[in-house]
């Protein structure tokens, strides 16, 4: 299946015209665009979508330096490790997040109860990719939540590291706001409704690192069956594909980020906002047979063999609460969704899936 590609231009050409307090009626080419945006969210919990900001330059630039990186050698990059801070910054070796279909006894009857063709690969263990986390944007100088203070982390020879990691980060978390905004006025919200709950959120750079090289045959699994906890996930193009996600419909489908373009996910937090009407995404990555033809070539024209992901984790802030908004307190699920702090969810969340609460060294 393909999924439409959301131009977001002329929503933010246009979005200065309407503030968030106007009573206007927005125009009906918008409105419509924005029905679409919340729709596709529902019924697929992935979007694609082409910001102008984000260029296709921008997003190589990322993937160069994050190659580079994921590159070194091991002992290298386990100087960047931060077990102690349940690995929010820095570097998280392959091997300690665990995919949540594999601690969660529900899911993994779920899963059973899925014909065998949309069933996800079996994993039999943590996962093979490495990610790095950095933080993007404002944390609150006052928050229940102390977690995320930590200094970030620079690797030693990437003096083009802070300003890479910044740029690209600011860059999708516009994008993330401006689908956040055109989501909530087409589920019939006030504008704004994410977008102010997002302010001061832990929003984190993190992209994923996958070594084709030593683990580039067909089925391994590099991330296995899960949902994102936070509220949407944001990618750039990854140079390999393996991504596979589940439409609400109970299909698998291998996603093709087409050059230029953004993917967005939807994640746990947004699912908690809309009282379950729009489910936090199911998806994993794997060795394909198109990620190995990827790989072939990549050989051939001597590329980097590391499956970079260019991903951004969009969250709610800690100390913003999580309940269903406006109408969504009537959805026929909501009862599911009780009022909790973002950070008190995210802290359960984590230590689910071996991030917090134990120390991984
Ligand atoms: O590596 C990717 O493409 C996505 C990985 C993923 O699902 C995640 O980081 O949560
Ligand atoms: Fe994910």
């Amino acid at each position: 299946m393909e999924l439409p590609v959301i131009d977001l231009a002329p929503f933010l050409e246009a979005s200065p015209e309407f503030p968030d307090d106007s009573d206007q009626p927005l125009d009906p080419d918008l409105q419509r665009i924005c029905s679409e945006v919340s729709r596709v969210l529902k019924q697929t919990g992935a979007l694609l979508v082409k910001d102008p900001r984000c260029s296709a330059s921008d997003n190589d630039r990322f993937l160069d330096m994050m190659e580079r990186y994921f590159a070194k050698p091991t002992d290298f990059k386990r100087l960047q490790q931060r077990p102690h801070l349940h690995y929010q910054v820095g570097v998280t070796p392959e091997g300690v997040e665990v995919p949540r279909s594999l601690v969660d006894e529900e899911m993994q009857q779920k899963i059973k109860q899925m014909p065998e063709e949309f069933q996800p690969s079996p994993t039999v263990g943590p996962d093979l990719k490495w990610r790095y986390m950095w933080r993007v944007g404002p944390r609150p100088s006052n928050t229940r939540f102390k977690e995320l203070n930590a200094e970030p982390v620079v690797p030693e020879g990437f003096p083009e590291w802070k300003e890479n990691m910044d740029s690209w980060g600011h860059k999708m978390i516009s994008a993330v706001e401006a689908v956040a905004e055109m989501a909530a006025i087409g589920f019939g919200l006030p504008k704004d409704s994410f977008t102010s709950l997002m302010k001061m959120g832990p929003h984190l750079l993190a992209p994923t690192g996958s070594d084709l090289q030593q683990y580039g045959s067909e089925g391994v699994v590099f991330a296995g069956y899960h949902y994102d906890l936070n509220f949407l996930t944001i990618h750039g193009r990854s140079r390999f594909p393996g991504l596979n996600i589940w439409l609400r419909n109970g299909t698998k489908v291998e996603v093709k980020v087409p050059i230029g373009c953004l993917l967005i996910q939807t994640g746990k937090e947004l699912e908690w906002l809309t009282g379950g009407e729009c489910l936090a995404g199911m998806h994993e990555v794997v060795v394909s047979s198109r990620t190995t033809e990827a790989i072939k070539l990549a050989k051939e024209q001597n590329r980097s063999l590391w499956r970079v992901s260019s991903t951004l984790f969009a969250h709610i802030a800690s100390d913003a609460v999580l309940k269903p908004l406006g109408h969504f307190t009537n959805s026929p699920s909501a009862n599911k969704y009780s009022a909790i702090y973002a950070g008190e969810f995210v802290e359960q969340e984590l230590s689910v899936i071996n991030l917090k609460g134990k120390s991984n060294n």
